[in-house]
């Protein structure tokens, strides 16, 4: 661009942005950046991920792991906000109190909670609220994730519900806060601390120690995380040392200020004018992604593809996944899974189609739960400065030779 070209330019920017709405069309949003590579490096239980950072430890799982039902462990993302993880847990001297407004405090081994407690089981999707965040424009903050900082998972453990009468609420307890066991780097930091209402917790929520018929990775939370089916996973608190009942809500840091949307009818804003009140994020909308094919991948010309996926929401279940191989004109139906692994779990679809056209083609996929709720087209996504809830429909561009 010459000079004078970039100066005509910036007075084009200026005057629109001096007519306010029309910066709102430049916020348009798009596709999750979904085709990084994976780091060199891998860390204790993982193979290698996408890695933000390593202190404290931030991985996505690639895009290709997304045509199971179920995300192996070792493929597992990770997502810690304090760089201090505890590196040794003796899970023979380990326990989680529960105090606070209890008429009996409790201090349980893990052996005792896996002999004295009924044992659970769920499989639940876990996705980070932030998850696709790179698809925000303009820019969201936090960490540009592509579409993987989420899988899904079979917990096996203890009903939270069924611990919390053990150890008997008094009258007045209304929040629970759940410890990390992690610390913060600096102290102004606050540790990592989740408060949940006590009339939002059902028998569905559980502390789970298990994860795919094994241990938690250590990543994951070992050796006990909440696991929260439905919601957003911000809450479901890893490596979880104390839990504590009490009458009134502590201003907390991870509360008060992450994971929040607008408390508006569209849940959205502008970079411009932040909305003034906010809302937890809390239950998941409808959305999938797909696993197969990826970005970029080279597809013969009459070859028979099969387009594979999943796809999930809140545990209202998924009714339809509809494929586009037009830009979003006509839809499809994909067929799904037997939906087995229950209301929670990540559906898989497939659907066969045969490229009979030569060079680049779009697949398009989106789902409808049964509450009939599905996902927008990506550029009609409304903007958060957080960059959570994104549910854009999924694409991926292929070469078809
Ligand atoms: N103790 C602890 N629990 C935590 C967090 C954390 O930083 N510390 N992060 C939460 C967030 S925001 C997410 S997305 C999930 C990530 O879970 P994962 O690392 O098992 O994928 O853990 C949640 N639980
Ligand atoms: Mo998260």
């Amino acid at each position: 661009m010459k000079r004078r070209d970039f100066f005509k330019k910036a007075v084009v920017t200026a005057s629109s942005a001096a007519l306010g709405t029309s910066m709102l069309k430049a916020d348009v949003t798009g596709q999750p950046i979904d085709n990084r590579k994976v780091s060199k490096v891998a860390f204790p239980e993982k193979r290698p991920l996408i890695m933000y950072s390593d202190r404290p430890p931030l991985l996505e799982t690639p895009r290709d792991v997304f045509t199971s039902a179920l995300t192996p462990n070792d493929l597992f993302f990770v997502r810690w906000h304090m760089p201090d993880i505890p590196t040794h847990i003796d899970p023979e001297t380990f326990t989680i109190s529960v105090n606070g407004l209890v008429e009996k405090e409790l201090k349980i081994s893990l052996n005792d909670l896996k002999t004295k407690f009924e044992q659970v089981e769920v499989t639940a999707v876990l996705q980070c609220g932030g998850n696709s965040r790179s698809a925000f424009k303009p820019i969201a903050g936090g960490i540009q994730w592509g579409s993987g900082a989420m899988g899904c998972a079979t917990w096996k453990g203890v009903r939270l519900s069924d611990i919390l009468d053990q150890a008997g609420l008094q009258k007045d307890a209304t929040w629970i806060g759940f410890n990390g066991s992690e610390k913060a780097a600096y102290y102004e930091t606050p540790n990592f601390i989740r408060e949940l209402k006590l009339d939002e917790l059902d028998d569905h929520v559980i502390l789970a120690y298990e994860m795919n018929g094994e241990d938690l990775p250590y990543l994951n939370g070992y050796p006990l995380r909440l696991i929260i089916p439905g919601t957003y996973s911000d809450s479901w608190v890893k490596m979880i040392s104390n839990i504590t009942v009490t009458n009134a809500y502590k201003h907390l840091f991870f509360m008060d200020v992450a994971y929040r949307v607008p408390d508006n009818a569209c849940e959205c804003e502008t970079h411009e004018k932040r909305a003034p009140k906010t809302k937890p994020i809390r239950k998941m909308n409808v959305k999938s992604v797909i696993g197969y094919p990826t970005h970029n991948s080279i597809i013969n010309h009459k070859s028979h593809v099969v387009v594979r996926g999943v796809a999930w929401d809140d545990g209202h279940g998924i009714k339809q996944v509809l494929v586009s191989l037009d830009g979003g004109k006509n839809w499809d139906v994909a067929l799904l899974d037997d939906g087995k692994l229950g209301r929670y779990a990540y559906r898989t679809f497939r659907y066969s189609f045969k490229p009979n056209t030569l060079g680049k083609t779009t697949i398009m996929v989106k789902a409808i739960n049964k509450i009939g709720h599905t996902q927008p087209f990506a550029k009609d996504i409304k903007w958060n400065h957080g960059g959570y809830k994104y549910n854009g429909i999924d694409e991926v561009t292929v070469e078809v030779v």
